[in-house]
């Protein structure tokens, strides 16, 4: 038994981009929601994550109305370069694509910005809830408890919305007759460091080299994002921020490396290297957005912004649900999202192919790799491709 009893409309599991975002959305539609967050908000803001964010992003965050801070900090990038083995090519994104480009601003900034939205607003967010349970959810009044504070609390709502992440509860919700997961996991991962030294670059340079994939990447021009692939039972005791950035410098082209301006790192974590997608993303009254429902490796820069597409999905669902009693966008949810979030895997996996070493690789494949860069550098048209996918294929 609960010891209290709250209500709302929509529940929201998981207090990072997508729950937050959702809440928001919903709210500025006049729709009441609760969000539950196992972890304490320092700890959500101290994670370091994406940096690059779709032009459809953008859009939806000024829906949103947390867009201002984002449009003064955070940099247009109309082009990335691509280097493999020596050799180097610009793709410039806004000339492909009829002048689409992406904008670097980091998660942690977009969270921060989202949580201040959500307190002037006197949103609900709680914090530090454990053991959350969802209940019922194939009955019209699901109900979601949890516990905090040695009381426990119940929220009876209309619909749960699991924006929990890849190991949050609601996934699990799905009966095993109904979910078809899919998955690849990677056989290496990527150690990412933060330093306060001035990027090396403008633009983002993707590298792939016989040591191993190499990604710089900025938050800032005082705020670098560096990572190069490592084996997965790599700890982070192993590589001093020297072996770091000896690492590095050893995998980007010569006049990029001479370039490095290395400094101490203020962050430095691995990350492991997933495929993975949940059909359907829904069942009854439970909805899934973002890393609750699939997975990409981060070579694509999807995840976040996968994530704000299906929120955009699943909030004008909701919209017409309450505002016209209509419950088609619900019903083609999960249908709806699966469509876009298939195509972002495909591009995730391609530049993670393109770009990596595989420990399994055989000569066969060497040479397959070196021939889609010598590809893509010859052919506009393939160049089209990269451009049109890395900027966002259309909601
Ligand atoms: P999150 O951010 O994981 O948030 C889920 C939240 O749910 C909470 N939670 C629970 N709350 C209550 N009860 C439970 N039982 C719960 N279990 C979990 C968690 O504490 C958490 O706060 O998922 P969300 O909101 O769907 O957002 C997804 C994005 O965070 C993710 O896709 C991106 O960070 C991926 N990603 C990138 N995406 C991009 O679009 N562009 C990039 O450049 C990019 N770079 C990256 C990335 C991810 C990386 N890592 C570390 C995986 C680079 C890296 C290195
Ligand atoms: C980042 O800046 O953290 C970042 C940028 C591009 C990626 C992945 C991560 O593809």
């Amino acid at each position: 038994m609960a010891d209290k009893r709250l209500t709302t409309s929509v529940a929201i599991i998981g207090g990072g981009p997508s729950g937050l975002l959702l809440s928001q959305l919903l709210h500025l539609n006049g729709i009441e929601t609760i969000v539950l967050e196992r972890r304490s908000r320092d700890y959500v803001l101290s994670r370091i994550r994406a940096g690059v964010l779709e032009s459809g992003l953008v859009a939806l965050l000024e829906e949103a109305r947390v867009a201002e801070r984002l449009h003064r900090e955070g940099e247009k990038h109309g082009g990335v370069e691509i280097a493999y083995r020596g050799e180097s090519l610009r793709v410039a994104l806004d000339e492909l694509t009829e002048g689409d480009v992406v904008t670097v601003y980091g998660q942690t900034e977009l969270t921060r910005d989202l949580y201040e939205a959500r307190d002037a607003m006197d949103g609900v967010v709680i914090h530090e809830a454990d053991n959350v349970q969802l209940h019922e959810l194939d009955a019209t009044s699901p109900f979601v408890t949890f516990d905090r504070g040695g009381e426990t609390t119940a929220i009876h709502c209309d619909f749960v919305a699991g924006c929990d992440g890849f190991h949050g509860v609601s996934r699990s919700m799905l009966p095993a007759e109904i979910i078809r997961p899919f998955e690849r996991v990677y056989p290496f991962g990527w150690l990412g460091v933060l330093s306060e030294t001035p990027p090396v670059a403008d633009e983002l340079i993707y590298a792939g080299h016989d040591r191993g994939f190499a990604l710089c990447s900025l938050r800032s021009r005082m705020l670098s994002r560096y990572y190069v692939q490592c084996p997965l039972e790599d700890n982070i005791s192993d590589w001093s921020d020297d072996r770091f950035w000896d690492e590095l410098r050893s995998r980007l082209p010569t006049d990029v490396a001479n370039g490095l301006v290395t400094g101490p790192s203020i962050e430095k974590s691995i990350a492991p290297l997933r495929s993975f997608v949940c059909e359907p993303m829904s069942w009854k009254r439970l909805f899934l957005a973002g890393d609750a429902a699939h997975i990409v490796p981060p070579t694509g820069a999807k995840g976040l912004n996968l994530a704000a597409s299906d929120i955009h999905y699943l909030f004008r669902a909701f919209v017409d649900f309450y505002k016209d009693d209509d419950e088609g966008g619900l019903q083609a949810y999960s249908e709806k999202a699966l469509a876009r979030v298939w195509k972002a895997e495909r591009f995730s996996w391609w530049m993670t192919q393109l770009l990596h070493q595989f420990p399994e690789s055989s000569a066969f494949d060497q040479r397959i790799q070196q021939s889609e860069f010598d590809y893509l550098k010859s052919s506009h048209a393939a160049q089209v491709a990269l451009a049109e996918n890395y900027v966002g294929l259309p909601y």
